[in-house]
């Protein structure tokens, strides 16, 4: 890890975009940054509000572009539009009505194209079944999908009809879909009966019935999509096919006109402490942010074909898969595979397929391609990519290099996206056209934001320090809330950094520095977040998962660094009274971590212990057990250990 670290703080290398790259893009040079830059730091009203009203239909205008009462933002006082609107039946009086939407690609080869036309009526057609069920203006609908169209179509016919949705993503177990669903009081479950993954069928709807059964009262019906066509169990009353439910629809459905705070989702997160957050996003901010990212980061145009290969369970996928392409009328990819060893070469088999232009993805992908070979993109046409992305984790240069070689043929810029479930869209990156980039490096804010690198009490470190990152002005796709707990919205991200004289500012839980160029390099987060793949677990979650087990007395779960997947679960566990400690055991708590999360919090691995390394006053101290994680000789203050023969005894392990 030290040595990516050093490797990072003296990348030199610079990519200036190519020319031909920057003629053609909406931002063209490192001058039009600088002046969109500034227009929008001096005057940030009146420079969202000429955006909104050029990019969005509103149904009704807004009386104030801001009202910041912090850390309480609203955007877009008074206004009333619909995000499903927007992405469908502005573009149906034009020639997109018959352009592809969607290009969907299944696992097994199987493939849909959806054009505008198509989508809205889908989409209107299961908005009115979703009616016909007494879903209503505010009401929250959990969704829990595979990459399929039907996922897309069920958020837009939420945001339609203004019922609130929480997207679960498919790889949580029953239990982390119950937390959710508890939480955000769902009143409907979209299911399927299961999806491809790896070339097995993952089952869905069974996960559900024991969601269900464990007790999530205020869930009054479940729809089920037929995608496997596994068996399942349908409650008479309670489960209705979507095969079934839909085709009775009208294809009629006005969208519902949203006030422009109204709330458009949920997504629940993880964070340092407790149960994973419920972050709330609302409506007009969030278009108008998510429109103008994609737009502008990915240069998108009219012909492009894009694709980003998130989930649409992360904030990747609401906000660069389904809302921001279509709102510009653009064709997104969906794809439902991931690489797998009966077709490592699947992605870039959809790009030659396709001719994708654009495409996004995550550095731990990049990283398991680099290790299967060249041989396999190599041996098809990725000549249509002009612009490539990563987002998740920071790149670490060599990775990079693969990337802009073997996959961009050298020709294509790449944006390094860093942002957040709870930004909502895109915050530092560079603007393909017109940002030189640095391997390793987001580079440069976005047009709006304001970022900085400060310490604890909010001040600024010198260029070439790490600190922590900050955003010093309220953007139109921030959070607004952590569903049901404001406490935990003030105290995770505006109080922890403090300021002097009731200034706010956004703490990210990240930490980063800025070079002399001013380009942000993003280290990591410096809370007890894991990122696994460029997905967020919190260790506590962790800990509390293996607690739960009967023979688990007490259970520490720091990360270490991982070539593949950024960093790995490492989990510390003392057991109950004389339980033996074996591997058997080792494997039964990694299921039983499985069973409570999924199996993206599986751990890499648990070392059993007597006793875990405390404070005086009972605190675990994390710090040792990462470095005894990662194989490093432990450095700094142990004096408030309690017991210092604890670290032998670890060692030992
Ligand atoms: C979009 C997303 C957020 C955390 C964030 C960072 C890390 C994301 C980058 C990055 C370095 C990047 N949402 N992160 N992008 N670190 N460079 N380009 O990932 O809420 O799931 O995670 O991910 O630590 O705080 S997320």
């Amino acid at each position: 890890m030290s040595d990516t670290i050093e490797s990072i703080l003296q990348e030199e290398r610079l990519f200036n975009p190519p020319t031909e790259f920057s003629e053609r893009a909406y931002v063209r040079s490192g001058r039009e940054y600088e002046q969109l830059y500034s227009r929008a730091a001096s005057n940030p009203e009146k420079f969202w509000g000429e955006l909104a009203e050029q990019e969005l239909h509103w149904f009704k205008k807004w009386d104030r572009v801001l009202d910041w009462q912090p850390p309480f933002a609203q955007w877009f006082v008074g206004g009333q539009l619909n995000i499903s609107h927007n992405c469908l039946d502005r573009h149906l009086h034009s020639w997109r009505r018959n352009k592809a939407a969607i290009i969907w690609e299944g696992e097994p080869g199987d493939s849909r194209v959806i054009t505008y036309g198509e989508l809205h009526r889908e989409v209107c057609q299961f908005a009115n079944a979703l009616k016909s069920l007494g879903v209503q203006k505010g009401d929250r609908v959990a969704i829990y999908l595979p990459m399929i169209p039907e996922a897309a179509i069920a958020m837009l016919a939420c945001a339609r009809i203004g019922a609130p949705h929480s997207v679960v993503f498919g790889g949580f177990s029953a239990e982390a879909l119950r937390d959710r669903l508890v939480d955000a009081e769902a009143k409907l479950v979209i299911t399927a009966d299961g999806g491809f993954r790896k070339d097995k069928a993952i089952a869905l709807k069974q996960e559900v019935d024991k969601a269900l059964e464990h007790g999530a009262p205020s869930v009054e019906n479940v729809i089920v999509v037929q995608r496997t066509k596994a068996d399942v169990t349908m409650t008479a009353g309670r489960d209705y096919w979507w095969h079934e439910l839909k085709p009775q629809q009208s294809a009629h459905c006005p969208a519902e006109p949203m006030d422009s705070e109204d709330m458009l989702f949920i997504l629940y997160t993880s964070g340092s402490t407790g149960k994973p957050k419920g972050v709330v996003h609302t409506t007009g901010g969030y278009n108008l942010y998510t429109h103008m990212t994609t737009k502008w980061i990915f240069d998108l145009k009219d012909t492009d074909v894009y694709w980003c290969t998130a989930d649409v369970g992360w904030i990747t996928g609401h906000s660069y898969i389904v809302y921001g392409p279509l709102s510009n009328g653009a064709t997104t990819v969906m794809y439902e595979g991931v690489p797998r060893p009966s077709n490592p070469g699947c992605f870039w088999d959809v790009i030659e397929k396709y001719g994708v232009n654009i495409f996004y993805t995550a550095p731990t992908a990049i990283r398991a391609f680099i290790r299967m070979g060249e041989a396999i993109p190599n041996a098809r046409d990725l000549s249509s990519l002009r612009l490539l992305g990563t987002v998740g984790e920071p790149i670490n240069p060599e990775a990079w290099m693969w990337y802009h070689r073997v996959i961009g043929g050298g020709k294509c810029p790449i944006v390094d996206t860093w942002w957040q479930t709870e930004t909502g869209g895109i915050m530092l990156t560079p603007l393909p056209g017109a940002i030189p980039t640095k391997p390793g490096s987001c580079t440069r804010p976005f047009p709006g934001i304001v970022a900085d690198i400060v310490d604890l009490d909010g001040n600024p470190v010198e260029s070439g320090q790490g600190g922590f990152l900050v955003i010093k002005q309220p953007w139109p796709s921030m959070i607004r809330d952590v569903y049901g707990d404001t406490d935990r919205f003030r105290f995770t991200y505006w109080e922890h950094i403090q300021p002097k004289e009731g200034q706010y500012l956004y703490f990210a839980g990240d930490g980063a520095r800025r070079d002399a160029d001013g380009y942000f390099w993003v280290m990591g987060r410096v809370d007890d977040v894991i990122n696994v793949s460029g997905h967020r677990l919190g260790t506590m979650e962790i800990e509390s998962a293996l607690v739960s087990h009967p023979l688990v007395a007490e259970a520490a779960v720091v990360g270490r660094p991982d070539e593949l997947t950024g960093e790995a679960i490492f989990a510390f566990v003392s057991l109950e009274g004389n339980t033996e400690a074996n591997e058997d055991l080792k494997k039964e708590l990694v299921k039983h971590v499985t069973a409570e999360i999924g199996a993206i919090a599986r751990p890499a691995e648990i070392r059993f212990t007597d006793v875990l390394p405390k404070t005086r006053s009972g605190k675990i101290m994390r710090r040792l057990l990462r470095s005894l994680a990662s194989g490093q000789e432990i450095s700094g203050d142990t004096s408030t250990l309690e017991d210092r023969t604890v670290l032998d005894k670890l060692r030992e392990g």
